[in-house]
């Protein structure tokens, strides 16, 4: 009897490393391990001055302000500066643009914030410009902060909201002055029950949720992974980008808030923050061409740089296209493309950020 326990637990446990096995090999897959991508540029671009600890995300106004959110600290990545996180303007329409540091003023905590993913919204009763803010003032908490932005580079501090729906968050997309869409990257805190959910279930259990000070709930579900989000300019439409899936998920906004689902388009890469440009569209993604490469941090063979903008998303035949690679001996790294009027601002997770001509 014990003999034959014993055999059952051994041919057990064999299937399951058996199992573990293949999750493994179907685990290099999603993240792209063994890609390698050739070198196309922009005809011409430049380093952002004073960025050096990465913009992982960045947003502009249509009257070519920009927002980069800087020095993000996040599990598993690389972060070269001990300094908390600060948040950049740059004004596009500047013959020379060039970030500036935006000063904070309130009771937020300085020392610790640690901006991620950021959203603005502009207030068309008095024009008043929100910036909402994904901070992650601890490893794996995640509150959202919403400034005001004032003259003279200030953001005013005007609260900082917390939920148990809002527990990995990503990005944000803001729908009103107190309202937001978020996405949370992640279900379990715990690196090892994290890896081991990516391993046996093949996705992070990821979610969008929506919130407003009446009601908050889970908006879309089934992600492999959520990760970038935001809305077309006729805010019609929520775009998710579903980063291990390597696919931007298109939802409807319907009365009521209610999300449906509309369809997937495959971008090949594994794309992190959208940008949409407000006069077509198009759907700029800051991609990473192969997240092994990003995960195992290894200077000497560098993660790459990935911009893919996709055409016509809501046509039968959406146009997706490679606007820049890089193997990451220029820009490593690279998590958000914002376009403005021939312009592109291509930020990284950690490395530098870039302002390029598209014309
Ligand atoms: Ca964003
Ligand atoms: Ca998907
Ligand atoms: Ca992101």
């Amino acid at each position: 009897m014990a003999a034959m326990k014993k055999t059952l637990i051994a041919v057990f446990v064999a299937a399951f490393a058996a199992y573990i096995g293949s999750r493994y090999l179907k685990l290099r897959e999603v993240i792209l391990a063994s890609r390698e991508v050739p070198v196309k540029h922009l005809p011409r671009c430049h380093y952002l001055q004073n960025i050096e600890y990465g913009a992982e995300d960045i947003t502009i106004l249509r009257d070519g302000l920009a927002f980069l959110s800087t020095g993000l600290k996040f599990p598993w990545l690389p972060s070269f500066s001990d300094e908390p996180g600060k948040m950049y303007v740059l004004d596009l329409l500047h013959p020379k643009p060039t970030p500036v540091e935006l000063k904070i003023n309130g009771e937020l905590d300085l020392s610790s914030f640690n901006p991620h993913g950021i959203s603005a919204y502009v207030d068309e009763a008095d024009d008043i410009v929100y910036l909402f803010v994904v901070n992650h003032p601890q490893k794996h908490t995640s509150q959202i902060e919403i400034f005001h932005f004032v003259e003279e580079n200030t953001l005013v501090h005007l609260k900082t909201i917390t939920h148990p729906l809002l527990n990995s968050v990503n990005d944000i997309v803001a729908v009103g002055v107190e309202s937001f869409y978020v996405t949370n990257d992640r279900y379990f805190y715990n690196d090892v029950l994290h890896i081991l959910c990516v391993l046996v279930l093949g996705r992070t259990w990821s979610d969008v949720v929506y919130y407003s000070p009446k009601e908050v709930r889970v908006a879309a579900d089934g992600f492999m992974a959520s990760n970038g989000i935001n809305m077309s300019p006729d805010k019609r439409y929520i775009y998710v980008a579903d980063i291990i899936d390597h696919e931007i998920d298109v939802f409807e906004r319907r009365e009521g808030e209610q999300l449906v689902y509309l369809k997937s388009v495959a971008v090949g890469s594994l794309c992190d923050n959208i940008e949409v440009d407000h006069r077509t569209g198009d759907l700029w993604l800051g991609c990473h061409p192969n997240s092994l490469k990003l995960l195992a941090y290894d200077p000497k063979d560098p993660p790459g740089s990935e911009i893919i903008k996709i055409k016509n998303i809501h046509s039968e035949q959406p146009v997706v296209s490679q606007e820049y690679l890089d193997n990451g001996r220029v820009l490593m790294a690279s998590t958000v493309a914002a376009p403005y009027e021939g312009k592109l601002l291509i930020g990284t997770a950690f490395h530098k950020a870039m302002c390029c001509d598209l014309k």
